[in-house]
């Protein structure tokens, strides 16, 4: 999809409006200087290592799609449900033979994604029940051993990723219901009728050897996501040696890890979950956000990841759009959840949210892709987004607010002089001065529903103290 630029009429912005307010002073160059991970000058971007082009463009993307598919979505409880219910193996392993997602489309799936402007899709590939959703060597219990579909769907999904330039994340819980070698048991699983025994050390063989897997079948990957790890905290799962595996195989692939706690050594992101950086409503994120890495917001679109024919607690798209932006100004990318159906089809509620999010998308992209957290902590009436001006300009700050109430914003007196515009206008709103603080008025006709974007080039770079904590 392709994002609308502002640079034309910014230049214009410059070149006619301001010197008529504040003078030449203003454009003063500006080295940028609150994102934790500022982009390289163009002769460091020959010498950068794969890794941390793939953090800048992690960073840069914005919005992603989260997929919660297995052969738990044929029961329509989301994908707990054999942990929930407390369904033994014996009886779950009844579901495979009865999976078989004649209507899924890798395509349509990726067109969709795209439709909504993310870059990048996360997919389940093992989710926490055991089952396979990729073609492993490593065991039967997978989709194209054990279902009457006989595919590789993820196989698909990375060939139609491929070829709409959307890079593919893998999800893989290393946390499993089913192993017979996955014991000691966690917190987790335990109605799952296995017997009392199995060699852990073994586990951790068969699961680093599917991660191998995941990284050597599918091309070029975006990722390993990783989930469970807090299931059997204490445990030695070799995460060091997973991710130095990974970085070996796929030297651009990210590693996250939702364990809910800091990162640990090796890993690329940090994964908040039903929760912005820096929140905790959902009480899964004890940890702080880091500022050493980019950071993301998983999210579900209703109240389930995977399927589940009775949530319709849908968010709205206004919601939607207001999390994506508060991601975006506390730095980090909204992975946004879809379950689709056991057919292999999106629920409709969620295909018309992922579209509406995508015209937003199309008309505001340039306020939150390639932006880092803005000059501004997040507050009540919203947050900041800033991107870089090119050519050694000014930078762009990029004030959402979020609150159509609200009708004017007390900012840092660095903010003047400098012109503040509507987004996609020309007319200046007014400044004030008082004591210590600038005082931006937002009148009634600047307002926009959902969120009033004011595009603000601030004289000179703001310093601020990235390395507080998030409110
Ligand atoms: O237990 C899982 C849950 O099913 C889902 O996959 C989410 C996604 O972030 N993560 C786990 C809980 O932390």
């Amino acid at each position: 999809m392709t994002t609308p630029r502002r640079d034309e009429t910014k230049g214009r912005r410059w070149a006619v409006a301001l010197p008529l307010f504040f003078g030449l002073a203003a454009l003063a160059p500006a080295s940028w200087g609150q994102t934790t991970h500022e982009p390289p000058s163009a002769a460091d971007r020959g010498t950068e290592t794969p890794n941390a082009v793939a953090k800048r463009w992690f960073e840069d993307a914005g919005l992603g799609v989260f997929v919660h598919w297995g052969v738990y979505s044929l029961l329509g409880k989301g994908e707990w449900v054999m942990n929930n219910d407390k369904i033994p193996i014996a009886e779950y392993q009844k579901l495979p033979p009865t999976f078989n997602p004649t209507k899924f489309d890798a395509e349509a799936w990726v067109k969709l994604a795209k439709a909504a402007g993310a870059r990048y899709i996360t997919i389940t590939t093992k989710h926490h029940d055991g089952f396979c959703m990729f073609d492993s060597k490593l065991t039967d219990y997978d989709i194209v051993d054990a279902t009457p579909y006989g595919k590789d769907p993820i196989k698909a999904l990375a060939d139609a990723c491929h070829k709409h330039n959307v890079k593919l994340f893998f999800y893989y819980s290393i946390l499993d219901w089913r192993h017979p070698d996955y014991f000691p048991l966690g917190k987790t699983g335990h109605h799952a009728g296995r017997a009392e025994k199995g060699d852990w050390r073994k586990y951790v063989e068969y699961y680093q050897g599917q991660v191998r897997e995941l990284c050597t079948n599918y091309g070029e990957i975006g990722g390993l996501w990783f989930d469970g790890w807090w299931d059997r905290p204490d445990a030695d799962w070799d995460l060091e040696g997973t991710y130095k595996l990974i970085h070996e195989l796929q030297p651009g692939a990210l590693v996250g890890n939702n364990h809910h706690v800091a990162p640990f050594p090796g890993e690329d992101i940090q994964i908040f979950e039903q929760d912005l950086p820096g929140k905790n409503t959902a009480g899964f994120n004890k940890a702080e956000a880091t500022t050493k890495l980019p950071l993301e917001t998983c999210l579900t679109m209703n109240r389930s990841w995977g399927y589940n024919s009775a949530d319709d607690h849908y968010k709205t798209v206004e919601q939607i759009v207001q999390a994506l932006v508060g991601a975006a100004g506390r730095g980090a990318n909204l992975l946004l959840n879809v379950g689709p159906k056991p057919d292999g089809t999106i629920p409709a509620e969620a295909v018309e949210r992922l579209q509406a999010l995508g015209q937003w998308l199309e008309k505001y992209g340039e306020t939150v892709y390639g932006t880092r957290r803005g000059p501004v902590p997040p507050a009540a009436w919203g947050v900041s987004t800033a991107r870089e001006g090119r050519g050694g300009k000014a930078p762009t700050v990029y004030l959402h607010v979020l609150d159509p109430k609200v009708e004017a914003l007390e900012l840092p007196k660095e903010f003047l002089p400098s012109l503040a515009t509507p987004f996609g206008t020309m007319t200046p709103l007014k400044w004030t001065q008082k004591d210590d603080q600038a005082r931006l008025a937002i009148p009634e006709e600047a307002r926009t529903p959902i969120d009033t974007i004011l595009v603000v080039t601030p004289p000179a770079p703001m310093d601020v103290p990235v390395a507080a904590p998030l409110k």
